[in-house]
């Protein structure tokens, strides 16, 4: 068994580190649960304060987009963070944006890696998926009653950990850097660094968040291959559109955004 040697999560070891002024300062530690997002959005429910952050040491039933699975052993990073952004509903997907682009510089920052953002919600280094978002809201009619953003980063845990199918896709901090990253530090620096976006986002707009998206963005310029709900498509990503959609040139002039949907980059 794998025996995690650095410090943990727990509130004692987390929040003297934290220097934001609303992300985590409610701050919920569980040793294990069924998944940080399900809980942070009954939290939200009852009038959690944006802000109220859930971390867990494992989830037991952590949940990846459209009902998929996401494993999480013990050493990660697994975390729901509720926000109450003014923003449409339609635009919600900028937050998953936003908190990528905040995520790849917390970790070039803290663990020195320099890692790449996979439309719409993926954190790649190398070719190894490391960290995944998913984003969830509960609107009511045109407004946005509260959003919960998870993001699950595979930090200190050996990728043997993880399922078989999933080894060849997925990577961990740990076999990347050959060592454990400070996971308290890397936590702190990530709200602090996501808290910045995110009001500079809500007082001056989202073009900090989509130039930032765009220069650390894996996907634009390559030829991809898109899986709708209408089925696979494919093309060259060309840029973000405003709300976070994909622009794919499907044909010789021919421009579509896709909102959402799975990508495969077709290229090196
Ligand atoms: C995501 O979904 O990438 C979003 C993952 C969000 C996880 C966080 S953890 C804290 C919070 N609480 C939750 O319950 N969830 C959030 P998606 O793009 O659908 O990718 C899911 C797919 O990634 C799965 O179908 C697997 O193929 C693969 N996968 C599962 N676990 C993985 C892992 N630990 N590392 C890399 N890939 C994984």
């Amino acid at each position: 068994m794998y025996e995690n040697p650095e410090a943990s999560l727990t509130p004692e070891e987390f929040i003297p580190r934290l220097e934001t002024k609303e992300f985590g300062r409610a701050y919920h530690y569980l040793p294990e649960v069924t998944s940080t997002n399900a809980l942070a959005r009954s939290m939200a429910d009852k009038g959690g304060t944006a802000g109220t952050l859930v971390v867990a040491e494992t989830q037991t039933g952590g949940r990846g987009r459209l009902g998929r699975n996401w494993v999480s052993p013990p050493g990660g990073i697994w975390l729901s963070l509720v926000l109450r952004p003014p923003l449409a509903p339609s635009r919600a997907p900028l937050q998953t944006l936003l908190a990528a682009v905040a995520l790849r510089e917390a970790l070039l920052k803290g663990a020195g890696l320099a890692c790449s953002l996979k439309w719409p919600n993926d954190v790649l280094c190398g070719r190894k998926k490391v960290a995944g978002i998913l984003t969830e809201m509960k609107s009511a009619g045109e407004n946005l009653e509260y959003l919960v953003a998870g993001v699950g980063v595979n930090a200190n845990f050996p990728g043997n950990l993880l399922p078989k199918p999933l080894r060849e896709k997925a990577g961990t901090l740990l076999d990347l850097l050959g060592r454990p990253v400070d996971r308290p530090g890397l936590l702190a620096d990530f709200l602090e660094i996501w808290e910045g976006y995110y009001t500079r986002a809500l007082q001056r707009g989202y073009d900090q968040v989509l130039e930032a998206w765009r220069q650390g963005s894996g996907t634009l310029g390559k030829k991809i291959r898109i899986h709708t709900t209408r089925g696979p498509v494919t093309g060259r990503a060309l840029d973000i559109h405003a709300e976070g959609g994909l622009i794919v040139e499907t044909g010789p002039g021919i421009l579509e955004t896709f909102l959402a949907g799975e990508v495969t980059i077709l290229e090196k």
